[in-house]
């Protein structure tokens, strides 16, 4: 970093300061994790210079050999991962991704099926506020209020209705198995293509460890930085009769130049995760979301649905008084860091929201194991119980500190940065 340092400290600073948060507190965003050295080195390389609009061999740049061979590599390896016929490595987000398909099945106008987002969709699957609730004609399904589950009957009564072109299905903040095969018999019905968002569930299914949508939807969208611990971006993955008209709707459609340093980082991710190290981890993952989701109903928490089958869960803290926003705070002043969040049928407003999400994918990579998941349920158990009281939640932020003092993280590269930005001070 002692360029940086040289060129602009506040940056060097900033920069060091946050990779200091990350590994002093506890991380538990679901939808975070921490990439290795190898993708950091590659997101960090020279490819960022690089123009190469069109795809591998029919470039509208000069000079793209060698990026060829890096997006070459990030498509292999995404196709043998999912089994999937055709993958478009290029979307810069998953935003992206999902407005690619959307805009290689639809017109402006059309219908679209997805789901709610208050209880758990995402906003790209039809959000007012969003581009696809802008330009499409959204109808929403949801969870049943008894058990907080999809309700694929009322999801097949609506696409029956409605006759959607998209049958939009995956969650931001939903902590069960979803059932691909009942979606694509609703989409059957009435002759809609599925788009399965996976963007959650990416690594699980990369281990088989969640159903993969690859052998019911045309279309399957996700980001690269979740449970898949690749660099921030999105893909997709579809059908082969979809290849051609996907690719031409994400470039020149949606996007410009493909950031190349990116693809080459979401091909050394795909590479670690085509590795046997990566189905235990995700093995891990849901192993310790069960040991953390168990701890917290222990300790009198209630979580949507009663728990979680994947890497998340929603802790309902209104149902012991408390908003979210008031909830992610207190955790915030304690060193454990969520997301306030709606939960089904929520009568907050999503600025308050009466839930928080918990994930375990960040913290498993610091290497956290059940045990460890007790002693994180614990802790949240503790500041939530004590949301304004700052000596209690000093307390608690001391135990995490040491919990975290246990599992370094980046700790060479922290080391270096302290090293340039104390010699240039
Ligand atoms: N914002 C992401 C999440 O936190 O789940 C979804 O795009």
């Amino acid at each position: 970093m002692q360029n940086l340092v040289r060129t602009d400290p506040e940056v060097a600073e900033a920069i060091r300061n946050e990779t200091r948060r990350q590994g002093s507190q506890l991380e538990l965003i679901a939808s975070e994790n921490f990439v290795s050295e190898a993708v950091l080195e590659a997101l960090g390389s020279v490819l960022t210079n690089k123009y190469a609009e069109g795809y591998p061999g029919k470039r509208y740049y000069g000079g793209c050999e060698f990026v060829d061979v890096a997006e070459t590599l990030a498509i292999q390896r995404a196709k043998q991962l999912f089994a999937a016929d055709h993958a478009n490595v290029q979307p810069h987000s998953g935003a992206q991704a999902n407005m690619s398909v959307y805009m290689t099945v639809c017109q402006p106008g059309d219908t679209i099926l997805g789901m709610n987002l208050s209880h758990g969709g995402h906003l790209t699957h039809g959000h007012p506020l969003n581009f696809s609730g802008r330009y499409f004609k959204v109808v929403a399904y949801g969870v049943r209020k008894e058990d907080e589950q999809i309700d694929y009957e009322g999801m097949a009564a609506l696409a029956r209705e409605h006759r959607p072109k998209v049958l939009v299905v995956g969650a931001s903040a939903y902590p069960r198995t979803i059932d691909f095969v009942a979606v694509r018999r609703a989409a059957d019905e009435c002759g809609a293509v599925v788009m399965a968002d996976m963007a959650h569930t990416a690594g699980l299914v990369a281990a088989g460890l969640h159903p993969s949508p690859v052998p019911h939807a045309e279309f399957v969208t996700t980001t690269t930085h979740k449970t898949l611990r690749g660099p921030r971006g999105g893909m997709i993955l579809c059908q082969e009769k979809w290849a051609k008209e996907t690719d031409k709707l994400l470039f020149p459609g949606v996007q410009g130049g493909p950031l190349m340093h990116v693809i080459a980082a979401k091909a050394v991710a795909l590479k670690e995760a085509l590795a046997p190290e990566f189905k235990a981890y995700q093995a891990q993952i849901v192993t310790n979301a069960k040991a953390l989701a168990a701890t917290l109903m222990g300790e009198g928490w209630r979580l949507v649905s009663g728990g979680t089958d994947n890497h998340l869960m929603l802790i309902d803290v209104f149902a012991k008084g408390l908003t979210g926003k008031v909830a992610e705070k207190a955790l915030d002043r304690a060193g454990i860091t969520v997301n306030k969040n709606t939960i089904p049928f929520d009568t907050n407003s999503p600025m308050v929201a009466s839930g928080i999400r918990v994930g375990t994918p960040a913290l498993t990579t610091r290497g956290m194991k059940e045990a460890d998941m007790e002693k994180v349920g614990r802790l949240i158990a503790r500041a939530l119980s004590a949301a304004s009281d700052e000596t209690r939640l000093a307390e608690v932020k001391r135990d995490v500190t040491r919990l975290c003092d246990q599992f370094p993280l980046y700790a060479a590269r922290l080391g270096a940065y302290d090293a340039a930005l104390a010699a240039h001070a």
